[in-house]
Parts: structure tokens; C-alpha cells; sequence
């Protein structure tokens, strides 16, 4: 296993909906020993402290929750995500998904930087693909797929550059989509794999023929883990569960390929609400997932399974 240098960064950010919580997730990251993990496993382990909003001067919406201040996070983590690129493996501690408006586009001016295409690994019981315009709720922890693939009406957002392809996308996991993100999901390049497809011909297979196109094409890869992509029987501390989500063993199974696949650059862990944890378990279910994205494993494989 190739030691890596890993950088944690905290994004206590809680502006993408109007439940609160998500602001403790990077401190019970930390003590579900995050750190500790990733350096038994032999990496380098950094951890950068939390980031900041930028300053922000709130304004009243008739729909959007909290714009200004998800703009100002999408700003400050913009930055700090692509800093932390050039030095190693970005472990973002959310914080909600609105968070990932700044990660990914951090990420995606890098691999700009460095001349490789970006893809993205949603593991999520949603698509994430509104835009401030199509989103009926206002949360925009809701949005952050839209925002990247270069969906309109982000105003007041940094400009994206070039978006992310819609073909460089797969979304796993889902089983709560709006009727207007299908209508207009079901339009794009995007992979959409649903638990229905999970059940039937189990997770490895979308997830190894995603994998071999991010290797094809020399991409990066970002991975952005939502908490509620597992079943709430498991994960319970979540704003947004929904029933029926990946198990404890295709959590691990997902991250396990995605070690041994050696694409994943950056990831995302997020959603997590410790307010509506049980004694830690969730904080602590994805820490071992996070670690075993990162090698840890019971035997050495001698082949490789698929
Ligand atoms: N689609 C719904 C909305 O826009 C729910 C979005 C929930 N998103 C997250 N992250 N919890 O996946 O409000
Ligand atoms: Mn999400
Ligand atoms: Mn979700
Ligand atoms: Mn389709």
C-alpha cells in the first residue's frame, strides 16, 4: 500500500438546510479518532485545524436558505481544498453537503492546474442536482451537483470555469429523488445508480465500470460521502433519512474497491448531525469507512475479486 499524506480539513458548515447539527461533525470526527486511524494504516496524517466562512452579510429569501453564508463557506473552502490538493489526500470533515460547493470546485480548479479530467463518486440517497432556481425546499445542500456540472442560476456563486462533464458523474445510492431532478437528470451523461439496481446486481459492478473509466482517462477522483447513503438502521445521525440505503458491508465494499482501485484524491465525509447520534455509532461507522477507503482490511487479497 503506498503511504499517503493525509489533510483534514473541518468544514463545520450548517447553512445548506435549516435543521442544525452538522457544525459538531468535525469534532466527532476527531474523536472517533480519525487521525489516529489513517496513521496506523502508515499515512501521514495533517490536520488543518477549520476552515472559516468568508465575512457574509446575511439577506432574507424568499425561498433560499442561508445564501449568503453558503456562498461565503463555497468561497474559503474553494480555496482551502485546492491548497490542500497540491500537498496530498483532502479528508474534508462536514459539515452538510452545501460543503461540497467549495470542495469540488477547489478540486476542479487543481485538476485544472494539472491538466486531468475530474470525476466525481456521489454516495447518496439523493442527487444533489437542483439549482437555487429548481429547488422547492431552499435547502441548498441540495445543489451542489448542479452547481459543479455548470447547471444556470448559481448567482452570487464563484464562476465554475470549465464544469465538470456530465459523462465524468455517477451517483450511488439513490432512492429519494425529486420529480424535477429526474426529469432533468434523466437528460444528462450522468451515471444514476438507484438501490433497486444495487439489489438486483449488487454494487461492485456500477462502481468497477465507473472505476475504469476514471483510470482510462488518468482522472482524479473525488469522492463525496453522504452520510444518509447508508441505511438509517445503521447510520442514524442524519437529518435526511431515508429507508432502505446501503448496508454496513457495501459501505465498506464501495470504499475497499476504492482503495485498491488507487484513484481516489480527495473525499468528502458529510451529513453527519452528532446531535442525533446514538453513543457515537454513526461518527464512528464513518470513520471505518473512511479508513478503509484509505487500506485497512482483514486479509491481503491474492487476486483481485472482479
Ligand atoms: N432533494 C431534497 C431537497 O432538495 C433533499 C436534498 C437532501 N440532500 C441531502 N443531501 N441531504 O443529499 O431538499
Ligand atoms: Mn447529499
Ligand atoms: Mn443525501
Ligand atoms: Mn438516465
Amino acid at each position: 500500500m503506498t503511504a499517503q499524506h493525509c489533510i483534514l480539513i473541518g468544514a463545520p458548515m450548517d447553512s445548506g438546510k435549516t435543521r442544525k447539527g452538522c457544525l459538531m461533525g468535525p469534532d466527532a470526527y476527531r474523536t472517533a479518532r480519525l487521525p489516529e486511524a489513517l496513521r496506523t494504516l502508515g499515512h501521514t496524517v495533517e490536520d488543518r485545524g477549520n476552515v472559516a466562512p468568508r465575512p457574509f452579510t446575511p439577506k432574507d429569501h424568499p425561498k433560499l436558505i442561508a445564501l449568503e453564508e453558503t456562498i461565503a463557506w463555497t468561497e474559503a473552502l474553494a480555496d482551502a481544498a485546492e491548497a490542500a490538493m497540491a500537498d496530498g489526500t483532502p479528508i474534508f470533515m462536514g459539515g452538510d453537503h452545501a460543503l461540497s460547493l467549495g470542495t469540488v470546485l477547489g478540486v476542479m480548479r487543481h485538476a485544472e492546474s494539472v491538466s486531468r479530467p475530474l470525476f466525481i463518486l456521489w454516495l447518496d440517497a439523493h442527487t444533489d442536482y437542483h439549482t437555487p432556481v429548481t429547488t422547492e425546499s431552499g435547502n441548498l445542500h441540495g445543489t451542489p451537483l448542479g452547481y459543479v456540472t455548470g447547471r444556470p442560476d448559481f448567482d452570487g456563486f464563484p464562476a465554475i470555469g470549465t464544469p465538470v462533464p456530465q459523462e465524468n458523474v455517477a451517483i450511488i445510492g439513490l432512492r429519494s429523488v425529486d420529480p424535477a431532478e429526474r426529469a432533468d437528470l434523466q437528460e444528462t451523461a450522468i451515471t444514476h445508480v438507484d438501490m433497486r439496481e444495487i439489489d438486483e446486481n449488487g454494487i461492485a459492478r456500477p462502481l468497477q465500470a465507473f472505476l475504469d473509466r476514471v483510470e482510462a482517462a488518468n482522472g482524479l477522483l473525488h469522492v463525496s460521502l453522504d452520510v444518509d447513503f447508508l441505511d438509517p438502521s445503521v447510520a442514524p445521525a442524519v437529518g435526511t433519512t431515508v429507508p432502505g440505503g446501503a448496508t454496513v458491508r457495501e459501505g465498506h465494499l464501495v470504499m475497499e474497491m476504492l482503495h485498491d482501485s488507487g484513484l481516489m484524491t480527495s473525499l468528502d465525509l458529510v451529513e453527519l448531525n452528532p446531535f442525533l447520534d446514538e453513543r457515537g455509532r454513526t461518527a464512528q461507522l464513518m470513520v471505518d469507512l473512511a479508513a478503509s477507503a484509505l487500506g485497512r482490511r482483514v486479509f491481503d487479497r491474492p487476486t483481485r475479486a472482479f
